[in-house]
C-alpha cells in the first residue's frame, strides 16, 4: 500500500527549489510528471516536471528503486523528500531520501520521448498525440509565447481605453465575402459560424467607442496551405472618431509593441529555450502604397492583391531598406477589399485599407470603414450583394456610428512567424483543417 499523499507539507514548485540552495536538509514536497528515470548501479535519478520546470530526485533506497518500475515516464506523482545541494541539479538543489506516491495509474508510453531536448517526430505525430506532445518543454515554450502575446494585446488596449467584448459565433450572414463559410442547422433554419466579429465590433463602437475581442473565428478553407486553418484565434480591434486608417495603423503599432514587450517580460525563458530572435518594433512601421508594393515585388500594376510571393518580397524590402520585420501596405484596390472598407475619397479606386506584413507573411488586415447608412447600401448594391442578410448590421448605421476603423491579427500566424515555423499548425494547440477534427 502506498501511503496517502502528504498534505502536511505545502507544495514547492520545481523552479523554487533553488531557494533552498543554502538550506540543505529541509523536508519538501513536489508534484509533477515523471519526466525521466535514469538508472545507474545502486542509484537512480528521477527528473520531475511541473509547470515551472524540472527537479532532480535521487533514489538510493532499495524498495524505492524497485517502486520506480511502476512509475513510468508521464505518470503523475507526489514526491516528499529532503533538500540537498548539488551544483549539477537544476537550480543547484536536488531532493534525496524521496517517497513517491503515484497520483494516477502508470502512464502509457508517450509517442515521443519528452525528455529529449529536441523533437524529431514529424508534424502528423505531434498533432495526432497533441495532448501529450504539447508537454514537451519546447512545445510548451511555443504556447507560452502566444499566451504572453495575448496578455500584451489585452493590457495595451486596456490601458488605451478599450473595452473587451465577446460577440456571437453563430450568425445569420457571412462577413468576409471572399472567404468560405460553414453553414449550420440553427433550429431548422440556416445559420453560419462567424468568419470574424467584424459587424459586431463595428456596431459596438457605437456603444463603447473602442473595443477589442479575442476569440475563435471560422473559415471553411478548401485549400491545404501552411498559413490557413478552418478555425483560428482572431485578435480584433475597432475604434471610433478616427481621421483615417493611419490612426488605426498607429494603434496597431502600439499593440504589436505591447505584445513584444510582454513576450520579453513574461516569456523570457521560452525565448531563451527556443533561441528565437524577438523582433524590434520601430517607432513607426515602414509604409508602402499598394502600387509601390507591386513594383517592389516586380508584379504587374494591375494585380488585384498581393500573393504570398509578393508579400515575401515586401518583407525582404522592409528588412533591407528599413531594418524592420514589419511593413504596412496601404491603399489596396477598393473592389478587392470587403464591402465595408472605406474608399479613398479623392480616388475611390483605392481604399483606406491596409495589411501588416510580418517577416514576409500577411499578419493583419485592417481599414477605415464606411460609417454612413447610404454608403453601405451603395457598396452592397455595387457588389451585387442583397441588403436583406445585412439589415440588422447596416441599420445600426442610421443611429450615429462615428468614423471608425480597426484591424484583426491572426494569433497563429503571429506565433508562427515569431518562432520561425513555416506551418502554423506547429504553433496551434489543436488545429482544425480540411483533414483534422481531432484531437
Ligand atoms: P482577414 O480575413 O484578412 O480580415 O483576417 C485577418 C487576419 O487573420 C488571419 N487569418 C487566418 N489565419 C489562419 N487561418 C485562416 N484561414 C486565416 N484567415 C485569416 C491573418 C489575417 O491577416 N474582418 C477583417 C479584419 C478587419 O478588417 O478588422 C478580417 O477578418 O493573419
Amino acid at each position: 500500500m502506498t501511503p496517502p499523499p502528504n498534505p502536511v507539507l505545502p507544495r514547492t514548485l520545481a523552479a523554487d527549489l533553488s531557494t533552498y540552495a543554502d538550506r540543505p536538509g529541509i523536508p519538501v514536497r513536489i508534484n509533477g510528471w515523471v519526466h525521466r528515470r535514469r538508472r545507474l548501479s545502486g542509484l537512480a535519478f528521477v527528473v520531475i516536471r511541473d509547470r515551472s520546470g524540472t527537479a532532480q530526485v535521487v533514489v538510493r533506497e532499495e524498495a524505492t528503486l524497485a517502486a520506480l518500475d511502476g512509475l513510468p515516464e508521464e505518470t503523475t506523482v507526489e514526491v516528499a523528500g529532503i533538500t540537498s545541494t548539488n551544483p549539477q541539479a537544476p537550480g543547484g538543489v536536488e531532493i534525496v531520501d524521496p517517497q513517491f506516491t503515484a497520483l494516477t495509474d502508470a502512464a502509457s508510453t508517450p509517442p515521443i520521448e519528452l525528455w529529449r531536448p529536441s523533437i524529431t517526430a514529424g508534424l502528423p505525430t505531434l498533432l495526432d498525440a497533441a495532448p501529450v506532445t504539447w508537454r514537451h518543454p519546447r512545445q510548451q515554450a511555443r504556447w507560452q509565447l502566444a499566451a504572453a502575446s495575448l496578455h500584451g494585446f489585452r493590457s495595451t488596449l486596456d490601458a488605451a481605453g478599450f473595452t473587451e467584448v465577446h460577440s456571437p459565433k453563430i450568425v445569420e450572414s457571412a462577413t468576409e465575402s471572399g472567404a468560405s463559410v460553414f453553414e449550420i442547422d440553427y433550429f431548422g433554419r440556416p445559420a453560419y459560424l462567424a468568419q470574424s466579429p467584424q459587424f459586431y465590433k463595428q456596431v459596438l463602437v457605437g456603444v463603447f467607442e473602442r473595443v477589442y475581442e479575442v476569440g475563435p473565428v471560422f473559415r471553411a478553407e478548401p485549400h491545404d496551405t501552411v498559413r490557413h486553418l478552418a478555425e483560428y484565434v482572431s485578435l480584433d480591434v475597432e475604434l471610433g472618431f478616427i481621421a483615417d486608417h493611419r490612426d488605426v495603423v498607429a494603434v496597431l503599432r502600439d499593440v504589436v509593441a505591447g505584445m513584444i514587450a510582454s513576450v520579453h517580460a513574461r516569456a523570457g525563458a521560452a525565448v531563451r529555450l527556443l533561441d528565437i530572435e524577438v523582433p524590434a518594433v520601430p517607432a513607426e512601421f515602414p509604409l508602402l502604397h499598394f502600387r509601390e508594393a507591386l513594383e517592389i515585388a516586380g508584379a504587374p500594376a494591375d494585380e488585384p492583391d498581393l500573393s504570398p510571393a509578393h508579400e515575401r518580397a515586401v518583407g525582404a524590402w522592409g528588412r533591407e531598406v528599413h531594418g524592420s520585420d514589419f511593413v504596412v501596405v496601404e491603399g489596396y484596390p477598393t473592389a478587392h477589399r470587403a464591402f465595408y472598407s472605406h474608399p479613398e475619397p479623392h480616388d475611390p479606386h483605392w481604399s483606406r485599407s491596409f495589411d501588416l506584413i510580418f517577416r514576409g507573411v500577411e499578419l493583419v488586415s485592417g481599414a477605415q470603414r464606411l460609417h454612413r447608412y447610404a454608403d453601405y447600401v451603395q457598396a452592397l448594391h455595387a457588389r451585387g450583394l442583397p441588403l436583406e442578410p445585412y439589415a440588422a448590421y447596416i441599420d445600426a448605421f442610421t443611429s450615429g456610428i462615428p468614423p471608425h476603423g480597426g484591424f484583426a491579427i491572426g494569433l497563429e500566424r503571429w506565433t508562427g512567424r515569431l518562432v520561425g515555423v513555416d506551418n502554423i499548425r506547429e504553433v496551434t494547440l489543436f488545429p482544425r483543417d480540411l483533414h483534422r477534427l481531432a484531437p
